[in-house]
């Protein structure tokens, strides 16, 4: 398909696609690309037959390797909540779900009773002979969660993609994107994974796990640079043009230089599926800059929707920004807020109500925000 095979230069490519084109001829194509590419290739068709939605989640975070034999990376805080939750409310409003997600994050319906908040044994007894039997307080919601999930599966409407690093990401991306581009509207985009926004280069990338002592070294080289150490003295050491407060030489520690990740979204809106639906998600911290930065998203790129939300408070509020429309915000209403010790990782409503909730009134809905 395209985007396995290098492409040749073009005379009159726009910046975007010289982007586009040099990061996924550098960058190394993930194994399992193929293998993605053709699960999501059978499962659109399928659906495209019977005039069925499609809609791509994504979900959970993205990785940043240290190393090409990968011991250290840096990560992020999504849990894929959002996504398994909304991917939910998509199969029940009739979708198929194309739910391409971190590896190891939460999946529609095993999320109520995956990771450490909700320990599935905690829900579970042992019956008569051997038998493993729900509590009975569970077993209504249990039973229906169940139901949803085995139609889920035996209707073929749920298709699960992992991903874990900020490569094997992007590339699966544009591949199931511009497959999703025969399905015109009726094809939904809806981007909630937290995407990694700066990575380390391939040239830049070492093969093996970084060393924190010189002890590989030979004797030769260990004795060489003990003695250049002791010439220049440790007062000289500890300090260097960068360092305002060092207490570790800068020669021990581990500096990363990273380059920003390329913004592929308006690849994602011209060229990968121009006529789709697409719905992204925007993440602050400060209050203060949060509409502000998912306007200018909007503006940038020309999409549909861009859903902002706070790290704090992303359970239950998020903001809709729509070309056109004044900011709507939509809260839980506070009784119905789970209180929880962190944010991160709980079951608590996304984008309209939990599962176990009642659907959100409009009237909950704060006036004119
Ligand atoms: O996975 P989660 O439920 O813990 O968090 C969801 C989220 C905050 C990652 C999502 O709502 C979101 O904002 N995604 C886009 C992040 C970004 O600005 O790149």
């Amino acid at each position: 398909m395209s985007s396995a095979s290098p492409r040749p230069r073009l005379e009159h490519q726009n910046t975007a696609d010289i982007i586009e084109h040099n990061y996924f001829n550098e960058n190394q194509r993930p194994a399992a690309l193929e293998k993605h590419t053709a699960l999501a290739r059978d499962f659109i068709n399928l659906h495209a037959a019977a005039g069925r939605r499609v809609v791509l989640v994504t979900s959970g975070g993205t990785t940043v390797p240290l190393e090409r034999q990968t011991v250290r990376f840096i990560d992020n805080f999504s849990a894929g909540t959002r996504g398994a939750t909304s991917a939910e409310y998509f199969l029940e409003k009739g979708y198929a779900v194309i739910f391409l997600h971190r590896q190891f994050s939460l999946l529609p319906y095993s999320r109520h009773y995956s990771h450490a908040t909700d320990c599935f044994l905690d829900f579970l007894h042992e019956g008569p002979n051997g038998s493993v039997v729900a509590n009975e307080e569970y077993r209504e919601k249990m039973l229906k969660v169940l139901r949803q999930y085995t139609s889920a599966k035996r209707e073929r409407l749920l298709l699960t993609l992992p991903f874990t690093t900020i490569n094997d990401y992007l590339f699966v991306l544009r591949a199931v994107s511009q497959l999703m581009r025969p399905l015109g509207p009726s094809g939904l985009l809806y981007l909630a994974a937290a995407v990694s926004d700066f990575f380390v280069p391939p040239e830049r990338m070492v093969e093996h796990k970084i060393q924190s002592t010189n002890a590989v070294d030979t004797p030769t080289e260990r004795d060489a640079e003990a003695a250049a150490e002791n010439e220049k003295g440790s007062e000289e050491e500890a300090f260097d043009n960068f360092d305002s407060s060092p207490s570790v030489p800068r020669s021990k520690r581990l500096i990363i230089d990273l380059d920003p990740v390329p913004k592929f979204l308006k690849n994602l809106v011209d060229g990968w599926a121009p006529e789709g639906m697409i719905v992204s998600f925007k993440l602050e911290t400060d209050p203060a800059i949060l509409v502000h930065k998912a306007r200018y998203s909007l503006e940038r790129y020309q999409h549909h929707l861009v859903i902002g939300n706070l790290l704090s408070t992303r359970k239950w509020e998020v903001v809709f920004v729509a070309p056109g429309q004044k900011d709507r915000w939509i809260r839980v209403p506070q009784h119905r807020r789970k209180k929880t010790a962190s944010t991160v990782g709980t079951s608590v409503p996304v984008v309209g109500p939990s599962e176990d909730e009642k659907p959100l009134d409009p009237k909950d809905l704060p006036e004119g925000e």
